[in-house]
């Protein structure tokens, strides 16, 4: 590790997204999403489960109030509090906490997308309406600085006693990187404020010091959340308590044990029973993804940065295996990770069903936050490889082509009716839903898109790494001289990509561009390979004086690569994935019609490509001549009969980008197709 070549990303507010494709996701995000979103926490959306989060924050701020009053004579609700049922009346709600006990996370995702939207689109309306929000969370917040609705408002004695199940520090996480990124996009501290306040009541609990809770969280994301705070406060209290969590998992006795003794009888054997959690070995010990695969990536994150931030070499090698283990043996070809939905979690290696899949929209996101991280430490484009292929594939995917519908469980392969009488794909929606009651996704795929730029850039003192290429605009400097940059790119369709600089004075600099591991045959202003500068881990190093004006142009062709799977994947033995650039396609019933499994794309296949649209969204089509088996002569009615070769009528196969499925009704959609 060489802690000179660390990256970080860019502010948001010094780049602007102008390209075609990310753009329009994100106004759709602002458009659609946000406001959605802002509804859907107020419970305002008719026919959808409510979230409760604005009015949890309401009734805790209230009962503050009361208790002020009272000079705190206030007595808890009854312990234990489960999930409230919904009521039946919503007009007449007691006061107390509704839903989810992690619905204030609910809040925070969306504070934290408005602020990444803010700073490529002001909207003085929408900031008053985050700054009134934030107002009615901040006066939830309790003297001492805790600010959990769940514990607020049902029992004030029971706060970081299941730290396992609970979701208060997820809830924090969650807080905290809303708040920073408010913060960053405003210059408004009054969240950041109340997050510190939290964090440091969390550290004066919770702790290696004599006296404190030895616990860490049982859903990760403090870790990386408090990286964030440490970064943006430069208070080191913040990196220690990150460091601590991280360091703390895993080890004897198990934390989560002593906080609940009770568990341990009903527990599995030793290491499986924290392996939910990722806490059934000491971090540095783990070097298979297990358990559930948001809480995982979560922590993966939270890893590197702490391995980045304290040169920590142990940690990093951990991280490295297991984003090989994860990437090598379970993840799928649209970077989905989570292969079942029992746990929401990761199967054993190669495991990866298709029409079973879970996938979970959240799980690729997290995949996409780790993936940063590690390019953070080390410019590689194994990581960046992965990030666009999650990006382009199993995150948009999540989310129909107008921003108003959502997939939490991303499929490779489904069956309408299985979906509505197969209790074991209960969990795979054959279209997008409106919005879940476990609302995790939708909101996370807001922040994640809303917040692009940072996943396509991240710089050292000398070095601007491009990561993904999407068109914007950069304002950097070097060695103090201005270094404006305008990029445009044809990705994810054509890989053509300029570069222009726009300088004030000549000035020293390298820009580093990653070569996408789908491509042969890239050039940089026509020169290939090492003729066009120096190569190393899947990145073109260009250092030079620059001079205004100067101009790249890379073109990285996309061409048809027809994938298998290793043949240690049962499932996709014998069938293979059609993909182009960055993008992963699949066959739909609405272009071929039912009974995909007959489909037959022959070795030789000869593809075109076609410019279409999907519902107004501008794609690549690719056709190609198929075959689709034929029913065998065989006796009426009977089921089984003697093999024979089958025969085949030939047809033109459609695909189309798998993030486009399930935007045209309800239908079959398969990925891996059969071959011959
Ligand atoms: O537990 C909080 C979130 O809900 C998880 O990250 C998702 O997987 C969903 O279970
Ligand atoms: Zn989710």
């Amino acid at each position: 590790m060489n802690q000179k070549e660390y990256s970080s990303p860019l502010s948001l507010r010094k780049v602007q997204v102008t390209d075609d494709f990310w753009k329009n996701e994100m106004e759709l995000v602002r458009k659609e999403v946000i406001p959605y979103q802002w509804e859907a926490l107020n419970d305002r959306v008719p026919g959808a489960d409510p979230s409760f989060s604005m009015r949890n924050f309401k009734v805790a701020g209230k009962l503050n109030e009361k208790r002020r009053e009272l000079k705190d004579a206030y007595h808890p609700v009854k312990w234990p509090l489960e999930f409230q049922p919904l009521p039946e009346d919503m007009d007449h709600l007691e006061d107390r906490f509704y839903g989810c006990l992690f619905q204030d996370s609910d809040f925070s995702k969306w504070i934290e997308a408005v602020g990444y939207s803010l700073t490529q689109h002001p909207d003085p309306q929408l900031e008053a309406t985050a700054d009134e929000a934030i107002d009615i969370v901040c006066a939830a917040q309790l003297e001492n600085g805790y600010l959990d609705t769940y514990y607020i408002i049902s029992d004030q004695d029971k706060i970081f006693t299941n730290l396992k199940d609970n979701h208060e520090l997820y809830c924090f996480g969650h807080l905290t990187e809303g708040a920073v990124a408010y913060y960053q996009a405003t210059g408004k501290d009054k969240l950041l404020k109340a997050a510190e306040r939290y964090a440091d009541y969390i550290s004066s609990c919770i702790g290696p010091e004599e006296g404190k809770k030895k616990g860490y969280p049982g859903h990760e994301i403090a870790e990386m959340a408090l990286v964030r705070l440490y970064e943006q406060t430069g208070e080191k209290k913040y990196l220690d308590l990150s460091r601590f969590f991280v360091e703390q998992r895993g080890t004897r006795p198990y934390y989560f044990d002593l906080e609940q003794p009770d568990r341990v009888k009903k527990g599995h054997e030793e290491e499986e029973r924290y392996a939910y959690n990722q806490a059934h070995l000491p971090v540095r010990q783990q070097d298979e993804a297990v358990g559930h695969a948001v809480r995982a990536v979560y922590l993966y994150s939270g890893m590197a940065d702490v391995a980045r931030l304290t040169g920590d070499e142990s940690l990093y090698a951990a991280c490295e295996r297991l984003w090989e283990n994860m990437t090598r043996k379970k993840m799928y070809i649209t970077g989905g990770i989570g292969a079942t939905h029992i746990g929401e979690a990761f199967s054993f290696n190669y495991d990866l069903p298709n029409d079973t899949a879970y996938a979970e929209t959240c799980a690729s996101i997290g995949l996409v936050f780790f993936a940063r991280r590690m390019l953070q430490i080390k410019a590689d484009s194994r990581y960046a490889d992965v990030m666009e292929r999650a990006l382009y594939n199993g995150i948009l995917s999540g989310m129909a082509l107008d921003g108003k519908s959502f997939f939490y469980v991303n499929p490779l392969e489904s069956l309408p009716e299985a979906c509505h009488k197969d209790e074991r794909k209960f969990h795979v929606k054959p279209v997008r839903q409106k919005w879940f009651g476990c609302a995790c996704c939708p909101p996370n795929i807001a922040r994640l898109v809303s917040s692009i730029s940072s996943y396509a850039y991240t710089r050292s003192e000398d070095t601007l790494y491009f990561h993904l290429y999407m068109g914007s605009t950069l304002e950097c400097d070097f060695g103090g001289k201005k270094a404006d940059l305008r990029v445009t790119s044809g990705f994810p369709w054509n890989g053509r990509v300029t570069v222009e600089l726009k300088l004030d004075e000549a000035a020293d600099f390298t820009l580093a561009l990653r070569i996408p591991d789908w491509c042969a045959g890239w050039t940089v202003n026509g020169k290939e390979g090492d003729a066009a500068g120096t190569v190393k881990d899947g990145y073109l190093y260009l250092s030079r004086t620059w001079q205004d004006g100067d101009r790249l142009e890379l073109d990285f062709p996309m061409t048809v690569r027809v994938m298998e799977a290793d043949a240690r994947v049962r499932e996709d033995i014998g069938r293979v994935a059609v993909t182009r650039g960055p993008i992963v396609y699949c066959m739909e019933e609405a272009d071929n019609g039912g009974e995909l499994h007959r489909f037959v794309l022959p070795d030789e296949a000869e593809f075109t490509e076609e410019k279409s649209d999907i519902q107004g969204v501008p794609v690549v089509k690719l056709t190609a001549d198929g075959l689709r088996q034929k029913q065998s002569p065989k006796k009426e009615g009977e089921l089984y009969h003697v093999y024979r070769r089958p025969g085949y009528d030939a047809v033109r196969l459609v695909f189309i980008p798998y993030f486009t499925w399930a935007n045209r009704g309800e239908g079959e959609m398969q990925v891996f197709v059969r071959t011959k």
